[in-house]
């Protein structure tokens, strides 16, 4: 099992990186030479690395820190992902279908007033603005991996609350077995979805599922915030699902409704190529991409975006405490 219990040490140890790594971000961009020499104002601009070759960092999406507790059995031992790699490299294919698009064409998307709803088969239907995405959980952060089924994976300091939070709020009756997911759908600030070509063939919105246990799993998390501060647009602001022992494409950025179900739900991936994506998606080295092998990842790390870095891939993500929701099902034909 990786997550593990962290000594006291041990955690000692991690904090002062990763607070050395948030006060020093500015200085260390700077040093990267991505902005240029000007103040350190206490107001911080995320995607202050400029890979555009503009200083003008009131350009860029303004994120704001956040405050939240760090419980031990969610930090990790292994080396973080750079926050600069974890928010230039994405997918996220409303805003474009390369790596580089979302970073590019995000910046002005508009995440206040949002609005979250949360509806379908409970009895009490609940829409929450902006702030409540903020205000009405107590905010923890939870270091997961990241997997993605092109094979690279990321370890990412996210910050968020359970899905099962929400949903218990919501008091779901007991004809729920599945969760639909949605994203934005807004052509006008989301280039990918005017057109098919543009928007890599996904007939938006973007809908995610899973089943009810999968989505009560302490693990899943709803995610407002990485590396201390809310999210930037570009990896799903103001809100996304985070579900740690699946495949990314699970993990639905930008998420505008949540729906209880008794159906298992349409999801992007599986309707876009039903024989490449499944609706399971857990990560898993044993059932290879028809494509491609899934039995080890590139880790993203602090080396450049082509450093050689490749380590096996566990099942589940190395998540194993959630093998006894797939008790008795068949991983393979359900991949
Ligand atoms: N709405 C939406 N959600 C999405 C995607 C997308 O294109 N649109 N891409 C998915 C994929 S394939 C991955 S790997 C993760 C990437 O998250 P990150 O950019 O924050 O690393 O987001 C997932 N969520
Ligand atoms: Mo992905």
């Amino acid at each position: 099992m990786l997550i593990k219990q962290v000594k006291n040490s041990d955690i000692k140890e991690s904090q002062v990186t990763d607070e050395a790594v948030f006060n020093n971000r500015r200085q260390i961009l700077k040093t990267m030479g991505f902005i240029g020499a000007g103040s350190l104002l206490s107001s911080t601009s995320s995607h202050a690395f400029n890979i555009f070759g503009s200083d003008d960092e009131s350009q860029l999406f303004k994120t704001n820190a956040l405050k939240f507790t760090q419980p031990a059995q969610y930090a990790s031992s292994e080396k973080l992902t750079p926050e600069q790699k974890v928010i230039s490299h994405n997918n996220f294919y409303e805003f474009g279908t390369s790596k580089s698009d979302p970073v590019a064409n995000a910046q002005n998307f508009k995440v206040d007033p949002w609005s979250l709803q949360i509806d379908g088969l409970v009895e009490k239907p609940i829409t929450f603005n902006y702030e409540d995405l903020f205000n009405k959980f107590e905010l923890e952060e939870r270091t997961y991996r990241l997997r993605c089924v092109e094979a690279w994976s990321m370890v990412v300091p996210w910050i968020g609350f359970t899905l099962a939070s929400i949903i218990k709020q919501a008091k779901p009756l007991s004809s729920a077995k599945y969760v639909a997911f949605e994203t934005l759908h807004d052509p006008s600030q989301m280039p990918g979805q005017k057109s098919r070509f543009t928007g890599g063939g996904i007939d938006y919105p973007y809908v995610e599922g899973l089943r009810l246990d999968e989505a009560m799993h302490p693990l899943t998390l709803m995610s407002v915030g990485l590396y201390g501060k809310t999210l930037p647009p570009q990896n799903g602001a103001p809100i996304r699902l985070v579900v740690p022992w699946k495949y990314g494409f699970k993990s639905i950025k930008s998420v505008v409704r949540i729906r209880l179900t008794d159906k298992k739900p349409p999801t992007t991936w599986n309707q876009l190529a039903r024989n490449e994506y499944g609706f399971y998606a857990n990560v898993n080295p044993e059932v290879d991409h028809p494509r491609w092998s899934q039995a080890s990842e590139r880790r993203i790390t602090s080396g450049g975006l082509l450093t050689r870095n490749r380590i096996p891939t566990l099942k589940f993500n190395g998540y194993e405490e959630v093998a006894p929701l797939y008790a008795g099902l068949n991983l393979n034909k359900h991949y």
